[in-house]
């Protein structure tokens, strides 16, 4: 089993180059001073949060990370080039956490373009040219470069998104993704078609928020079964769960409970966040099984239920509207597009 949203790598910062040990040699000058420059810095290592990553996938692949050492003094009191600083680029969401028993935080990048410099590269040694004194004026003294950092991390990739959509797989929470958002998921007529989360940016009456589509959940998910429960970790730090109950399912209200069942057995709070709910599909069932429903789960979850068809775009505008509501001046506040002074002439 693969986990997408955790990942174990090797961190090591760019050793200090040496300084060196160089005397002036001029042609006409007999006893030239000494002229060994410092050793570069070794490079650091970066940690960079940026837009439009959702997994740490890739760190499955690459796990060590190196960043190289500084370049050695000369003559000519030349200081060694400094190591280039190695900079890694995580999604935003993703936390650094040290490889100890308490996986102690390290760092937290939430926001796009946030950087940390987790290990200094270490400084370079000094050149003879700097150990000159009155008393010592041909010194061959001079240091090797201080020696990198290194560790073990976890990153933990917690998206950061308002709403997290929840659902049995096939619920339409991709369909309703693409039908609100500029995403454009995968959609499938089986379960499992997402196998990791996507996040889409929904833009409604001058308000923008962040939804995050995750792979469905089944009954026993917090035990491991279908894919598991450790995509919920990506809804953690939601503010709001829409939860999407397939309207043309057998047995809708009992999908609901179980889901709700999978939350409690997640713990982290996720059961008492708060939540809306959606019943998709509404267009494959009639008024009168709609509205009964609506009621049954109204009643079962204590919450407004919104019935929508996604590619019918019905239903869709009350439900942004309430969540919009619900948001508050969570949902940032966007220029609208500028027609007024459109003119075709
Ligand atoms: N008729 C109708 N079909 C829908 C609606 N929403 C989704 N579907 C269909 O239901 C199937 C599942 O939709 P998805 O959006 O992939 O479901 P999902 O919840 O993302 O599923 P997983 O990623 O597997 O968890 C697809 O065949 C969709 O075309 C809807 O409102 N009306
Ligand atoms: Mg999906």
């Amino acid at each position: 089993m693969h986990f997408l949203d955790q990942a174990k790598i090797f961190v090591r910062s760019g050793a200090g180059g040496p300084g060196a040990v160089s005397f002036r040699r001029e042609k006409f000058v007999e006893f030239g001073g000494p002229d060994g420059g410092n050793g570069g810095k070794g490079g650091d290592i970066i940690f960079e949060a940026v837009a439009g990553l959702n997994t740490l996938i890739d760190f499955r692949y690459t796990q060590h990370f190196r960043a190289p050492r500084g370049k050695g003094g000369a003559g000519s009191n030349r200081t060694g080039a400094g190591g280039e600083d190695l900079v890694i680029r995580v999604p935003v969401g993703t936390q650094i956490l040290a490889d100890d028993e308490e996986r102690t935080l390290l760092a937290d990048l939430t926001a796009a373009g946030q950087r940390v410099i987790l290990l200094e590269g270490g400084p370079g040694g000094r050149g003879n040219a700097s150990y000159k004194t009155s008393t010592n004026r041909a010194p061959r003294q001079h240091q090797g470069g201080e020696p990198g950092e290194e560790m073990w991390v976890w990153l933990r990739l917690k998206l950061l998104a308002d709403v997290g959509l929840l659902g049995l797989p096939n619920a339409g929470k991709s369909t309703f993704l693409n039908a609100v958002t500029n995403a454009s998921a995968k959609v499938g007529d089986y379960p499992f078609t997402t196998l990791r989360p996507q996040l889409g940016v929904v833009r409604h009456k001058g308000r923008e928020f962040v939804i995050a589509d995750i792979p469905g959940l089944i009954e026993g998910a917090a035990d491991g079964a279908g894919i598991g429960d450790r995509f919920l970790g990506h809804v953690e730090r939601t503010r709001l769960l829409l939860h999407l109950v397939d309207g043309s399912a057998a047995e809708p209200v009992e999908t609901w409970r179980i889901i709700r069942g999978e939350l409690e057995g997640y713990g982290a709070g996720l059961a008492d966040k708060p939540e809306m709910v959606a019943l998709t599909k509404a267009d494959l069932i009639d008024d009168r099984r709609r509205a009964q429903l609506a009621k049954a789960l109204e009643k079962e979850s204590g919450n407004k239920v919104f019935p929508i068809s996604a590619p019918l775009e019905e239903g869709i505008e009350p439900l942004l509207d309430a969540i919009i509501e619900w948001l508050g001046s969570a949902a940032k506040e966007v220029e609208p597009a500028d027609e007024s002074n459109w003119s075709p002439l």
